[in-house]
């Protein structure tokens, strides 16, 4: 059996120690694979190829890496070859969306990420005059109308951005680019005029990793980013009429989780406003999850300093909650904080807020308590005289997060 991708090739040892599990292809798989087949076809030994791991006579053998290979490289994906009514779904922007990528690495080292160890810090992208054939040949045979980005990072050459935007809005071929990511220390730099070609070549959302407002979070997993940011980067969007799609991260182990909890929620509910504040909150998508430690990453030897028991097979790895990891520094109460919001508030924040946010903390206005601190969520028009549900919805939310120095749930 063949194992790749990210925990492969983080792990090959790890990985290959499960009996099942005969050979791992590390990093990009492309060239790698096809000299594996080659080899296995003809009853050949993977002595010399690049890239792979794999048992033989008893032991685990570590070939060398493969070089970081540029796509334009690799023949196109031949589509035909699947069954691409499977992979449409419908989107918001479109009932016939499908995911893509342009781009394959990322040249930044956030400490909890699996990337910069998968690719190296490399980057590499589709030259614009193929992603535009290929959107455009996906448009005309498979009535595509909605491509999901699915890059880790596209905006690191902007020259390329700019030469594909230009393509795109030369051919016209009517399809629009959502989920787009980029950095957010990135974004906040971009000028008017990109922002204004990337909407009229089809960019119609971006993903912004935003992680945290808290400030010693961002820096504890060295995103390289600046709270301010955060507003720069939404306001350019709803400037320019793109959508965004944020993620956030909660329990970055080595600092204030009361303080971190805080100030995210303060960061989304920024976001938020600014949105509601043009009566756009159709536009924006707040994701919120918890911080899982991954392979090799610096942040996962942190979160051992502090407390979590150490992964070492790739079945404890398999059984490791990836979704709703509780660390063992995060205060419970916090924790079930998180979780009621993340379940309730973020899913069904396009559906309006207002009416989700009063039945999780005990309706208009009302504190709700919890343990050692009590949180309020009120709802407060901008105005007192609106009281019309779209009024509301303007100014949304309003969190606080304070200690509860009695521990009483009175308020
Ligand atoms: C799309 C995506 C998703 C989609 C998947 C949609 C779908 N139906 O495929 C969704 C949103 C569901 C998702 C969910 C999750 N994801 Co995700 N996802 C991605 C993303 C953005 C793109 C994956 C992709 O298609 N890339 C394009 C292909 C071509 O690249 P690739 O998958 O790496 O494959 C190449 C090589 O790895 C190798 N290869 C891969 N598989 C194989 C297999 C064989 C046999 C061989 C030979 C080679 C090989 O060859 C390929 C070509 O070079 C990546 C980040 C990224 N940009 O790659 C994260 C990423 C894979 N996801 C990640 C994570 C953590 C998750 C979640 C756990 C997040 C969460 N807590 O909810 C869940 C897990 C879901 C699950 N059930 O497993 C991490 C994985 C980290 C790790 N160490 O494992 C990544 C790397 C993001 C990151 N930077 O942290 N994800
Ligand atoms: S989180 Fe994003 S920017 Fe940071 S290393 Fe990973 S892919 Fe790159």
């Amino acid at each position: 059996m063949i194992w790749g991708g990210y925990h492969p090739t983080t792990q090959p040892e790890q990985t290959l120690a499960n009996p099942d599990i005969d050979i791992v292809v590390r990093r990009q798989g492309e060239l790698t694979f096809m000299e594996v087949v080659e080899r296995l076809h003809s009853s050949k030994t993977l002595k010399g190829v690049r890239g792979v791991s794999y048992k033989s006579g008893g032991r685990i053998i570590t070939n060398p890496d493969r070089e970081f290979t540029d796509l334009n490289k690799f023949p196109p994906i031949p589509y035909e070859f699947i069954d691409v009514e499977r992979h449409i779904k419908d989107y918001k922007f479109g009932e016939r969306c499908i995911d893509y990528y342009i781009s394959q690495g990322c040249a930044s080292a956030c400490d909890f990420c699996s990337e910069p160890i998968f690719c190296n810090r490399r980057w590499t992208a589709l030259d614009p005059a193929r992603v535009v054939d290929e959107l455009e040949h996906l448009k005309a045979t498979y009535d595509i109308d909605t491509f999901m980005i699915r890059d880790s990072d596209f905006f690191p050459n902007l020259r390329r951005v700019k030469e594909l935007c230009r393509q795109l809005i030369e051919k016209d071929i009517g399809v629009r680019l959502t989920s787009v990511n980029g950095r957010m220390e990135q974004l906040s730099r971009l000028d008017d005029d990109l922002w204004s070609l990337a909407r009229r070549a089809g960019f119609v959302e971006v993903f912004i990793g935003t992680e945290s407002g808290y400030q010693a979070a961002l820096d504890a997993m060295n995103k390289g980013a600046k709270v301010e940011q955060i507003e720069v980067c939404t306001r350019q969007c709803v400037k320019h009429d793109i959508d965004v799609r944020s993620s956030f991260m909660v329990g970055i182990p080595g600092v204030d989780a009361m303080e971190e909890v805080k100030r995210i929620f303060e960061a989304i509910h920024r976001m938020i406003s600014v949105y509601g504040e043009q009566e756009r909150l159709d536009h924006i998508d707040i994701l919120l999850s918890f911080f899982t430690p991954y392979p090799r990453t610096k942040l996962y030897d942190t979160a051992i300093r502090h407390g979590l028991a150490p992964l070492n097979t790739l079945e404890e790895w398999g059984d490791f909650d990836q979704f709703d990891f509780k660390a063992p520094w995060m205060p419970q109460e916090l924790y079930d904080l998180v979780l009621e919001l993340e379940r309730g508030y973020v899913v069904e924040l396009r559906m309006r807020v207002w009416r989700v946010v009063p039945d999780l903390f005990g309706g208009h206005g009302k504190a709700g308590g919890a343990g050692p601190f009590i949180y309020t969520w009120s709802l407060q028009p901008q105005q007192d005289h609106h009281t019309d549900a779209d009024s509301r919805i303007k100014t949304l939310t309003r969190l606080q997060i304070s200690k509860n120095p009695g521990g009483s749930d009175r308020y």
